[in-house]
C-alpha cells in the first residue's frame, strides 16, 4: 500500500503520526549511528527529509544510510526542486498556497515534475501554508512571502480548504523551523474541522506536550525536527 494510503488509514482509526525531520545539512556523520538508535528508540512513524540547502549528494548517501537501518517510510520535503532523491520512498509535492510567489506556487513544480517522471517515488500533493510564528523563520525568508495572520482563521481555513478543492491530498500548517510560535491550536482545531484531507502540523514544537496539543486540536501528523535535532533523547524526555 502506498504512504498516503496508510496516512489515510491512520486517520480513519485515528492514529496519531509523528515525523522526524533530518536536514541532510545539520546531520553530523559521525553521530549518524546513534542518531538512528534514538530514532528508532522514538515514537516516530515516518522520517521527513528536508533543508534549505541541501546537496544531491549528500541526500542520496543519507537516505541509503536510513534505509539500511531504519524501518519506517522517507518521505522528502524539499526546499527546491534540487532536493529530490530516487532513493526515498515519498515527495511531499509541496505548493505553498499561503504565499503569493510563483516560484513557489507553481515555477518550482514544473522544474521537477519531469525529474519526478524519471523517479519511482510517490507524489503527495501537499498545500503548505506558512504561519506567522513571532519572528522572520527561513521559509519566510526564502520563499519571499508574507505567512498567514495567526489570528486570521477564516482565511487560514479558506486557504486551506482552497487547496482541498484544487486537490491537494495534505495540509500542511507551518510555522517555520525553530519559530518562536507554534501554529495556534484554535487554528489547528478550525481546519481540522472543516477539512477532510489529512493535516500535518510542525515548526517551532519543543515539549512533548505540544505535540499532544496538536493532536487533541486535529493534527494527524506532527513534525518534530529542531527539539530532536538539539537533544536525541526529545522523545524519553518523561523517562528521564
Ligand atoms: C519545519 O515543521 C518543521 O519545517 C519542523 O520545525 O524544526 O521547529 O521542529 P521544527
Amino acid at each position: 500500500t502506498s504512504i498516503y494510503t496508510q496516512i489515510l488509514q491512520s486517520k480513519l482509526e485515528k492514529r496519531k503520526l509523528l515525523a522526524i525531520l533530518l536536514d541532510p545539512d545539520k546531520i553530523h556523520w559521525d553521530d549518524l549511528g546513534y542518531l538512528i538508535e534514538k530514532i528508532n528508540q522514538s515514537p516516530a512513524t515516518h522520517i521527513f527529509i528536508g533543508g534549505s540547502h541541501v546537496e544531491n549528494n549528500i541526500l542520496d548517501d543519507l537516505i541509503i544510510t536510513l534505509k539500511q537501518k531504519i524501518n519506517l517510510p522517507i518521505v522528502l520535503f524539499p526546499g527546491n526542486p534540487s532536493q529530490i532523491s530516487n532513493h526515498a520512498d515519498a515527495i511531499l509535492f509541496l505548493s505553498l498556497i499561503s504565499g503569493r510567489n510563483s516560484d513557489y506556487l507553481i515555477d518550482h513544480q514544473v522544474e521537477a515534475a519531469p525529474i519526478l517522471k524519471k523517479t519511482k517515488l510517490e507524489i503527495i500533493s501537499t498545500g503548505y501554508m506558512l504561519i506567522e510564528s513571532g519572528g522572520e523563520t527561513a521559509v519566510e525568508r526564502i520563499s519571499k512571502t508574507k505567512p498567514l495572520d495567526r489570528t486570521n482563521l477564516d482565511f487560514a481555513l479558506a486557504t486551506a480548504q482552497a487547496g482541498e478543492m484544487l486537490g491537494n491530498k495534505l495540509i500542511y500548517l507551518e510555522a517555520g523551523s525553530g519559530a518562536k510560535q507554534a501554529v495556534p491550536l484554535e487554528m489547528i482545531q478550525k481546519i481540522a474541522q472543516n477539512i477532510e484531507i489529512p493535516l500535518i502540523v510542525g515548526g517551532g514544537i519543543i515539549e512533548l506536550q505540544g505535540i499532544q496539543n496538536a493532536y487533541k486540536a486535529g493534527a494527524d501528523l506532527v513534525v518534530i525536527g529542531t527539539a530532536f535535532e538539539n537533544d536525541a533523547d526529545f522523545f524519553n524526555m518523561d523517562k528521564k
